[in-house]
């Protein structure tokens, strides 16, 4: 660590930031002493939080319309590993990327890995990638992947998926994210039972080469590509899916695969209570998969989301859940919006830790509704960034993390080294 950001450039910045986080700290310390909750135990647990970084989150996303991408873009897999770093280097919360295939191939993974390893950042959950034609071009998923009515092209895709487990074998992760934007714009052009039927077939295929200590995770999304029908379009249909496939297998929660006003939070306790929730790409959006920042537009839905996974680890309902960002950052500087974003989510999940779940539970069967949204609403407009920023500090990272990137001009640099051949196609990446 500290390779991409100099740890004496941190120190340098704590000082003049150290003495107000203290005052901060103290004051909150003294409020949480009268509600009987020691801050010291909620920090312990905030300091070991970790939320992975996706690799293809660190270059300007774009739409179907433009793409408008900064100065010092990363230009291939080792320039998003360091700009990954710089984030993983301020704020400590981020030492894992989730990769994507083939975007991020390259042709030795251990020399790949080694590079990674040099700034502390490790490969949580791998992405298979069948929403986009294989270059050599043999084959094309224009009318679908693993559910397309050709066996010849299903098996290109099975194969797509098991060459991802490979290269993420070689990178020391431990997971499988399988997307697919199979689906149909029109009635009648495809079957759903039939889409469904192959989807289980192919998946049967990719699931018998996994690692014993593997997971697979399916994520669902309700539209787009396709404007008609998605084959996985629901956390009902990824949960009949897992369960059909295995132990393995687990279903993944995009916050933006779901249909405007989904009580997001239920389907997180659903697929808690059925032992299929397996993950998260957090991110926030106001109509559709927007991708947007997370946190940025509903955070009070994110600390529920929260109060559900904590109030579940608290009776061992859940453990090693594969938390993970996806976004696009179509207008701000990825690297900012990523130290803000794993802030946020960091902050639901404390805001989460001073919830009494005890006390909820009593007035939960009391059927004292104002007094239980009041216990979520306390602990929800409590100012926990002095614990965020002290864990930041303890864990010898940045209290001020965007000032403290500001400071160091790092695209402006990175500009004079990296040659934008992306240019402003259009396309999320
Ligand atoms: C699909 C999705 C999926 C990724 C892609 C980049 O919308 O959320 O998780 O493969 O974005
Ligand atoms: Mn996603």
């Amino acid at each position: 660590m500290f390779k991409a950001v100099k740890k004496e450039i941190i120190n340098e910045h704590n000082k003049t930031t150290k003495s107000s986080l203290d005052f901060d700290f103290e004051y909150l310390e003294k409020k949480l002493k009268k509600s009987h909750i020691d801050i010291h135990e909620i920090l312990d647990q905030v300091k070991k939080f970790q939320v992975a970084v996706p690799t293809w989150g660190v270059g300007t996303g774009g739409t179907r319309f433009a793409r408008f991408p900064g100065i010092g873009e990363p230009q291939n897999i080792y320039d998003k590993i360091e700009d990954c770093a710089v984030i993983n280097d301020l704020i400590g919360f981020t030492n894992k990327v989730s990769p994507h295939f083939p975007w991020d191939n390259v042709d030795d993974f251990s020399e790949l890995k080694e590079f990674a390893d040099g700034y502390g950042i490790g490969f949580d959950v791998v992405n298979s990638n069948t929403f986009q034609d294989p270059a050599d071009g043999r084959e094309t998923f224009k009318y679908g992947s693993l559910t397309n009515s050709s066996s010849a092209i299903r098996d290109r895709a099975i194969e797509v998926n098991i060459q991802s487990i490979e290269s993420g074998k070689a990178l020391g992760s431990k997971g499988l994210t399988v997307w697919i934007g199979d689906g149909g714009n029109f009635p009648g052009q495809m079957s759903f039972s039939k889409s469904l039927e192959r989807y289980i077939d192919s998946m049967k295929k990719i699931y018998a080469t996994l690692p014993k200590d593997w997971t697979v995770l399916l994520e669902h999304k309700p539209y787009e590509p396709a404007f008609y029908s998605t084959v996985i379009s629901d956390w009902g249909t990824s949960y009949i899916c897992a369960k059909e496939l295995g132990d393995q297998a687990m279903c993944l929660v995009d916050l933006g695969h779901h249909l405007p006003n989904t009580n997001i939070e239920m389907v997180v306790s659903r697929l808690i209570d059925v032992n299929k929730l397996g993950g998260f790409h957090f991110n926030d959006s106001k109509f559709g998969d927007d991708d947007l920042d997370a946190g940025s537009i509903n955070p009070y839905e994110l600390f529920l989301i929260f109060n559900e996974l904590t109030a579940a680890s608290q009776n061992n309902k859940i453990k090693n859940l594969a938390y993970m960002i996806d976004q696009s950052h179509n207008v701000t500087d990825p690297i900012e919006s990523l130290i803000s974003s794993a802030n946020e989510i960091v902050n639901s999940y404390t805001k989460s830790l001073l919830v009494d779940y005890s006390l909820l539970k009593k007035s939960q069967d009391s059927n004292d509704a104002i007094q239980s949204m009041q216990i979520l609403k306390t602990a929800y407009n409590t100012d926990v960034n002095p614990i965020v920023a002290m864990a930041r500090f303890e864990n010898g990272n940045s209290i001020d993390p965007i000032n403290t990137y500001r400071t160091l001009n790092y695209k402006k640099n990175k500009s004079l080294t990296r040659k934008n051949e992306g240019g402003s196609s259009s396309g999320i990446v």
